[in-house]
């Protein structure tokens, strides 16, 4: 039997790298049954995508999310930085999926803002000012990435790289996952939302913010390369999904049945044999 939740978020899932963990992603996506599926980004990495690695189990994947539309779940893809490239195509819509550069829907009556995050990449130290920008603040930092970029490229540079960037420093990687919730915070209770969720920083989690305007829940979905992390919302609820219990519990579950008696019997026979 699946497991039938409202609707998932599944973020920096990385297709076409050797990181990103295939197996165990369908080994999910395979015991649930979602109404909805929310991708926040950085679900097929073309930044890095080489055309001699596309594994079956990454193929499979797109199958497993095509399949779902086609039994009646809805499926939003919200654009991340190693998928830029769509946000080109962005707002564009067939049968069940849709693609976009950010969502806000009504959950339960409650106001959910759905983002990748790289656009705090260049100017996450500078909470204030982004607050101040209000509903403006996203779509002119997504521009302002956006010619960033364009301009390293032009000086035959590389893009901006988060990973690149903290991965020199843990006491830098602390201090701009804690800038990345303050700004996305301080910008959603600005906004009036009751819910932010991000992708981007690999950091899954799920806690409430409180600043002198307000609070809001900040969610992180994490990614399907270091901790194996999604977000289900189901009867009202958020719920962080951890692949390593959800292994754990069916290996659990798994192993009470007929597996159990051939070892236990084998156990037996060997003891017999030793006294024999
Ligand atoms: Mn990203």
């Amino acid at each position: 039997m699946k497991r039938s939740v409202d609707l998932i978020v599944l973020s920096d899932i990385h297709l076409g790298t050797f990181g990103c963990h295939a197996q165990e992603l369908l080994n999910y996506l395979n015991s649930i049954q979602p109404k909805k599926i929310i991708l926040n980004g950085d679900i097929i990495d073309i930044w890095q995508f080489r055309k001699n690695y596309f594994p079956k189990t990454h193929l499979e994947i797109i199958k497993t999310l095509i399949e779902f539309s086609m039994s009646g779940s809805e499926i939003v893809y919200i654009t991340g930085n190693h998928d830029e490239m769509l946000r080109k195509l962005s707002d564009f819509e067939i049968g069940n999926i849709k693609l976009v550069d950010k969502l806000i829907l009504d959950l339960d009556g409650k106001k959910a803002w759905f983002f990748h995050g790289d656009v705090f990449d260049i100017s996450v130290q500078n909470a204030k000012w982004i607050a101040k920008l209000g509903g403006w603040g996203y779509d002119f930092l997504i521009l302002g990435n956006r010619s960033l970029n364009f301009f390293l490229m032009k000086l035959g540079k590389e893009k901006y790289s988060l990973s690149k960037k903290i991965k020199n420093s843990v006491k830098k990687a602390v201090k701009f996952v804690d800038d990345f919730e303050k700004t996305a915070t301080d910008l959603a209770i600005e906004n009036g939302y009751h819910y932010v969720i991000c992708g981007h920083i690999h950091q899954p989690q799920i806690s409430r913010k409180v600043n002198k305007n307000g609070t809001c829940l900040y969610l992180n979905s994490g990614d399907w390369v270091e901790n194996l992390t999604a977000l289900e919302y189901h009867n009202k609820r958020w719920e962080l999904f951890h692949y390593s219990k959800f292994e754990k519990d069916s290996k659990e579950s798994s192993s009470n049945g007929p597996v159990d008696f051939i070892s236990a019997f084998a156990v037996f026979s060997s003891k017999n044999m030793k006294s024999g």
